[in-house]
């Protein structure tokens, strides 16, 4: 078997071949970032998103330590793509008749699929590169589960046999893992975490997906990014609705890319005015940040923007039906709001648009099946009367 660091090297290098623009590698540690985030769960910000405040069964938020959930993981391998294509940011176009989608949701496949399959590709050279073919060596791990010692009590890793004694233990996350993928892109050199909570890097800005692996072997740890902010606060400045309780402290239930993404049903109505147009996600805090002034555009494929995504017109969002919906939006992250998250947004931002030329179409929606479709227009329509 090669030496740790040549095994590291040529992980670092793999992700490269797969498409990543970046990779580091994380020791797993109680890093201090981590103990903030039980703090973030008790101050209520997850807001409805209740998969972040999972505990185990000895009732510790699984999140906050890797302890909690993988206590066989040794190092944590971080990669990162860069999604930014050559379109304008969001502060730098203003149509009111039209909504904004965020960035990383105009791409043609959703971001995990894109991100999992390279991952995989990682993996598969991690585990070549101890000596043993994933294809010969890798079986699901059945029960009775594994002795903490042996490897993770936890379904189906993927578990490469080295000797009798020896095997190597990893797992592939993209979002959905027991946790914080910042902190640990951090650790592992990818980039600092901004004052708007972005992984940022110097040279690619912060349009970056990551995707991690977490690994019981104990690979060469790449040193921390160091903040560079500095004195700036231009993206706490920036948000309309005061996400940021704090630097580095964003309360999501005042998210914009919360309340369009994640939030079911109404919308609280004290946050609809800050949303302005926004009808998925929010950019604002990166488009502000001088480090994505120059930030380079990818050539993959995969992220790039599909047709009418860029700037789309309300109407065509707030009267879209099931079919159509299915349809433009297969394979891509917007399917997550759902038909109605997506006209419910649309309508707000029409109501948001100070246009009276949006008053008969939400007459017509004031009445839609869809009761939170059908609220949301009777407020637009409130809004636009006002105006
Ligand atoms: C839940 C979630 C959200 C929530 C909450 C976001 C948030 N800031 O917490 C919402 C829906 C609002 C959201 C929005 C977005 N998200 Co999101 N989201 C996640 C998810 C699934 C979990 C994040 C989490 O645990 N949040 C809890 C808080 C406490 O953690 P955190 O913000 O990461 O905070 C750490 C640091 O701020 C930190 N900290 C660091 N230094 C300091 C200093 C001090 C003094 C303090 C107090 C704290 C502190 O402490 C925290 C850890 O405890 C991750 C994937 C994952 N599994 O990690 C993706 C992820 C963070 N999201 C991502 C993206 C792309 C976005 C959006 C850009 C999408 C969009 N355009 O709308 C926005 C960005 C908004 C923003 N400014 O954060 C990417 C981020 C990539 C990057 N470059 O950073 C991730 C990593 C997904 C991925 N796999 O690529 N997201
Ligand atoms: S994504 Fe938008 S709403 Fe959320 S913190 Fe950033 S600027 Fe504010
Ligand atoms: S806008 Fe300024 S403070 Fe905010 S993340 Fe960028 S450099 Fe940091």
């Amino acid at each position: 078997m090669p030496g740790i660091d040549e095994i590291t090297g040529l992980v670092k290098s793999s992700a490269r071949d797969a498409g990543f623009d970046l990779a580091g590698v994380a020791p797993v540690h109680d890093f201090p970032e981590l103990a903030y985030f039980p703090e973030w769960i008790g101050a209520g910000h997850a807001g409805e998103m209740h998969y972040l405040e999972a505990r185990n069964e000895a009732g510790e938020i699984k999140r906050a330590s890797l302890q909690n959930t993988a206590p066989w993981a040794r190092s944590v391998v971080v990669c990162a793509i860069n999604y930014n294509t050559d379109q304008p940011y969001s502060t730098g176009v203003s149509d009111p008749e039209r909504g904004w989608i965020s960035r990383y949701a105009w791409s043609r496949e959703d971001y995990h699929e894109a991100v999992i399959r390279r991952l995989r590709i990682v993996e598969q050279c991690l585990f070549e590169s101890v000596g043993v073919g994933r294809q010969d060596a890798a079986r699901t791990a059945g029960e009775p589960a594994l002795s903490e010692a042996e490897g993770p009590a936890l379904p189906n890793p993927r578990e490469a046999t080295l000797g009798a004694t020896e095997a190597v233990f990893t797992r592939c996350y993209v979002d959905t893992g027991p946790l914080v993928e910042r902190v640990y892109a951090k650790y592992a050199g990818v980039g600092w975490i901004g004052k708007n909570t972005c992984i940022l890097n110097q040279k690619m800005g912060s349009w970056l997906f990551l995707g991690v692996i977490l690994t019981s072997l104990e690979l060469t740890a790449d040193l921390p990014a160091p903040d560079r902010c500095g004195t700036c606060t231009r993206c706490l400045d920036a948000c309309p609705t005061a996400a940021f309780v704090a630097p580095y402290e964003l309360d999501s239930n005042k998210c914009i890319s919360y309340l369009t993404i994640e939030k079911r049903g109404a919308i609280p109505e004290e946050m609809r005015d800050g949303m302005g147009r926004h009808v998925f996600g929010c950019d604002i805090c990166q488009d502000v940040c001088p480090w994505n002034r120059k930030a380079p555009a990818t050539e993959a494929p995969e992220f790039q923007a599909r047709d009418g995504l860029v700037n789309p017109a309300l109407g065509w969002l707030a009267e879209m039906r099931a079919e159509e919906f299915r349809e433009k939006f297969r394979d891509s992250p917007i399917r997550r709001t759902k038909l109605s998250g997506v006209r419910r947004n649309a309508v707000i931002a029409m109501g948001n648009s100070g246009r009276g030329e949006f008053v008969a179409a939400l007459e017509k929606l004031r009445v839609d099946e869809d009761p939170v479709v059908a609220e949301a227009a009777g407020w637009a329509l409130g809004k636009l009367r006002r105006v």
